[in-house]
């Protein structure tokens, strides 16, 4: 660690350093940053990106009295390192470690957690609002990026701060990029105010003439109308001022004594919402990372796997790409996510095809509900957890109406270091409580292809879920096929105990059953490729001939796949089956690998293997016995009755 970084334990250490000290903490940040972050993997270029920005802000003001709001807080790594967590900082993103985002658990520095986007300047407001009430004067400052501030909630929140004109700072830290670069109207407004600076300079100079003029109360009202109206003519600043902001920049992002001025003017002098556009460089200070901010927006850990093996994302970008040149009524949308699903190659072969929409997910759903009114064939790309954001759209524009657009979940059950903001642990739960709506997930990256398929042919509203990982590694079928809707597949056969296992865990519950093979124990494995609808016709053959039914789900139990199971067979009168759900309790999933977590939960081999054994009271496994009661996660129950 670098000698004056060493010296800051806290930010009002900052706030002796002379400039030249200050650049050189800032080149020690971006050392430390960098090892920590090419070890451990995390978000790099948008920290480099605000290493100024960062340190000027704790210098002007006092957290944690002054609420410093970082909106998704991926870029709060240099944030964490001035706010006394430096110590830890080598933990960033490992299993009990410090998180990668924001967590008000973590630090009295961090004042709302965050994770998802565009949530920062509601926050904000709301601290705003309350420091009003309470007749306290701290200051609140949130800071988004441009590509954050696409999401619609950012301009609720700007709208209502327009309208109440409480005293807030807006930081708009403007790199040009999202994780792609950023898209859409505002981005081009941004564009304009970020390279054309003719506005600054005439701001500055018709400030300078009306201060000079021998000027009476109607003349200065006058200068400042003239003034709006000059500004209304050459500059898109003006957007900003009509929402009832005062607009400062832009700034350059990188230049400490610009940086301190802006923010001590917002502070001292605006008694209403102040908006300080900063520009900066993602990746700044190291190379690799100004040169591909895309790539280095996200690094991998250094103990990645590097397999040969296609992911599940790139199986999906494939089949889009087949299904894209087969029906010119396929289009793609992703809400700001086309490096993480792969979608350039599409992008690439049929750019008109494949809509980036900014960070707007709730705009995606219902942009999609339309293109299928015209007749496409719209197939929405999105995370399990980002979708959360567009539930009512899901309900209310596509399933009410069962139009057949496509869900496909990518990062769906446990994602790992990225934590509980971005765990995909809800989405069998709450798809599954959506009339019309067909939820599924593939065994592997081979079936993904055909249920893509299927869903597309489906002719109403169908999501299929997949994990973020390698796939298997099994053959692609050059065809696709339509797999019968509400299908399940039986894999094994064994009359012990039935494992009804979903997408990512059916792989672990063959394992599980070879294991216990060893062992004489029988276990049917049935890959129950959908959650809704259910095979209602298999699962009741399976309790009635062999009565004890594990069912596994990378998801919560709460209203889960499992759930479904145990609500059909208790209203189909098969009385003496027991059933016992593996899944997520009610909790959010911690960071960690998805190693370590599966374990933890009893999602693999062995706690798959464990809750069989359970339900055999005179059976041992050699191999598993040891750990028989460890079963964290299992809810046992007889299909009608009372819990175990
Ligand atoms: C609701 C939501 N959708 C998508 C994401 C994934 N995501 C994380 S950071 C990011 C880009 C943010 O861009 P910007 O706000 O400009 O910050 P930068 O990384 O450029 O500094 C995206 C799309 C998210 N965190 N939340």
């Amino acid at each position: 660690m670098g000698i004056l970084l060493d010296r800051i334990n806290n930010p009002r250490d900052l706030k002796g350093l002379v400039p030249r000290e200050l650049n050189k903490l800032a080149s020690e940040i971006r050392e430390e940053v960098v090892a920590t972050v090419t070890n451990s993997g995390g978000h790099l270029a948008s920290n480099l990106g605000v290493v100024e920005l960062t340190i000027a802000l704790h210098r002007i003001f006092e957290s944690p009295r002054d609420k410093i709001i970082w909106d998704v807080g991926h870029q709060s790594y240099v944030h964490k390192l001035l706010t006394g967590r430096k110590k830890s900082f080598a933990s960033l993103r490992q299993y009990g470690g410090l998180s990668g985002f924001t967590t008000r658990s973590e630090s009295e520095h961090d004042p709302f957690g965050a994770g998802h986007a565009s949530t920062s300047v509601s926050a904000a407001l709301g601290m705003a609002v309350a420091r009003d009430l309470s007749g306290d004067n701290y200051h609140v400052v949130a800071i988004i990026g441009d590509g954050a501030i696409t999401g619609g909630m950012a301009f609720e929140a700007l709208n209502q701060a327009g309208h109440l004109g409480s005293r807030l700072i807006v930081v708009l830290n403007d790199n040009g990029m999202s994780i792609s670069p950023s898209v859409g109207a505002l981005a081009k407004l941004l564009d304009k105010l970020r390279f054309d600076h003719r506005y600054y300079r005439v701001k500055e100079e018709s400030r300078h003439l009306l201060s000079n003029l021998p000027l009476g109360k109607k003349l200065y009202q006058l200068g400042q109308r003239l003034e709006s109206g000059l500004r209304g003519l050459v500059s898109p600043a003006t957007f900003w001022e009509e929402l009832g902001f005062t607009y400062m920049g832009p700034i350059d992002g990188h230049n400490i004594p610009e940086l301190e001025g802006a923010l001590v003017k917002a502070r001292d002098y605006l008694l209403k919402p102040t908006f300080v556009h900063v520009i900066t460089t993602k990746g700044k200070g190291y190379r690799p990372a100004e040169s591909d901010a895309v790539y280095f927006h996200g690094v991998a850990a250094k103990n990645a796997s590097t397999k040969l093996i296609p992911t599940y994302s790139e199986v999906f970008a494939q089949t889009m790409l087949h299904l894209v040149r087969q029906d010119p009524r396929v289009v793609i949308i992703t809400p700001a996510m086309p490096e993480g699903n792969y979608l350039n190659i599409v992008q690439a072969e049929f750019p008109q095809r494949v809509f980036d929409v900014g960070i707007c997910e709730q705009h995606a759903v219902t942009f999609a509900a339309g293109l299928v009114t015209q007749g496409y064939l719209p197939v929405v790309a999105i995370y399990s957890t980002f979708l959360q954001r567009a539930i009512d759209q899901v309900i209310h524009d596509v399933c009410l109406q069962d139009l057949p657009v496509v869900f496909a979940l990518d990062r769906g059950g446990i994602v790992g270091e990225d934590g509980k903001t971005h765990q995909g642990t809800f989405d069998i739960s709450y798809l599954s409580l959506i009339p019309n709506l067909i939820v599924s997930a593939p065994k592997d990256e081979n079936e993904l292809q055909h249920l893509l398929y299927t869903a597309v042919k489906s002719d109403h509203p169908m999501s299929v879920r997949y994990p973020r990982s390698l796939g298997l590694g099994v053959k692609l079928d050059k065809e696709f096929k339509e797999i019968p809707i509400g299908k399940w597949e039986i894999l094994r056969d064994g009359d012990d105990v039935a494992i009804l296992a979903i997408g990512s865990m059916v792989a672990p519950a063959l394992d599980a059953a070879r294991e216990l093979a060893k062992d004489g124990i029988g276990t049917t494995v049935v890959n129950a490729r959908f959650a809704k609808p259910l095979d209602e016709e298999l699962i009741k053959e399976l309790a009635s001939q062999i009565k004890r039914l594990v069912s596994v789900e990378e998801n919560t139990l709460n209203g889960g796949f499992g759930s479904s199971v145990i609500s059909l067979l208790q209203g189909s009168g098969i009385a003496d089956a027991q059933v016992r759900c593996l899944g997520i309790p009610d909790e959010f999933v911690e960071q960690g690998s998805q190693d370590i977590l599966r374990a933890k939960y009893g999602l693999d081999r062995s706690g798959i293997a464990q809750a069989v054994l359970s339900l055999l009271p005179n059976a041992t496994s050699s191999s598993l016995s040891k750990n028989r009661n460890e079963v964290g996660s299992a809810l046992t129950r007889p299909i009608l009755g009372r819990w175990k």
